[in-house]
């Protein structure tokens, strides 16, 4: 069965929990503070939650890759179309956009945040990084538009990947989901496997 090593509130994690939810795969989680214990970073060097074990000696970080592998491995699966299927592009790039985007956007802020002087809150580069994710949001925003998911009529790993960074935006740092990404993230919410998934963090 899978291993997923994640914070007791790391969302990254659920992103991965709420996946194979989705698709109904058997997973442990595993849940540790900060710092790390040692027995953790010896096994994740790189350090960062989630990190997924799975069988034959697969250990890897990063919450997109740990769901295209899922995706991969243990597919085929509606969340990831086929490689001949238009939609698979755009999956794929909202997918690492959540992250690569918006995802690493968010720790700066959340750093700043959480843990700057608070001369140093409002700095430049926080200002910056806000419009980033502002911008990115709104573009979601127009990707999305009158349908009900992001790619397609159906979920895909893309609404998991950007449905979650919302709640890192929302939750982790109070700010205000544009109103059309609202209504979406609050679907996505009712679904009972992201239920299901929220109910396994520690
Ligand atoms: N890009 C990484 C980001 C991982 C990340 O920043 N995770 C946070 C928790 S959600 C974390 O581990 N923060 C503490 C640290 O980096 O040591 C991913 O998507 O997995």
């Amino acid at each position: 069965m899978v291993r997923i090593t994640n914070f007791a509130r790391g969302l990254r994690g659920v992103r991965v929990f709420w996946q194979c939810e989705e698709i109904g795969l058997p997973y442990e989680v595993a849940t540790i503070g900060f710092p790390y214990p040692d027995s953790y970073k010896a096994l994740n060097p790189a350090g960062g939650v989630p990190f997924l074990e799975d069988e034959g000696g697969v250990g890897i970080n990063e919450s997109v890759a740990i769901m295209l592998y899922l995706a991969e491995r243990y597919g085929p699966t509606p969340l990831l179309p086929a490689k001949d299927d238009p939609a698979f592009a755009q999956v794929l790039q909202l997918t690492v956009y959540s992250e690569a985007t918006i995802g690493g956007a968010l720790n700066t802020l959340m750093a700043t945040h959480f843990m700057a002087p608070d001369a140093d809150k409002k700095n430049w580069t926080a200002g910056m990084t806000e419009g980033r994710v502002a911008h990115a949001l709104g573009y979601v925003a127009g990707v999305l538009g009158d349908k009900p998911f992001l790619v397609g009529d159906e979920l895909t790993l893309a609404d998991i990947a950007i449905g979650t960074a919302l709640g890192m935006w929302q939750g982790a740092l109070g700010k205000v989901i544009p109103a059309p990404l609202d209504a979406y993230r609050e679907r996505l919410r009712a679904r009972p496997a992201y239920q299901r998934a929220m109910a396994k963090q520690g």
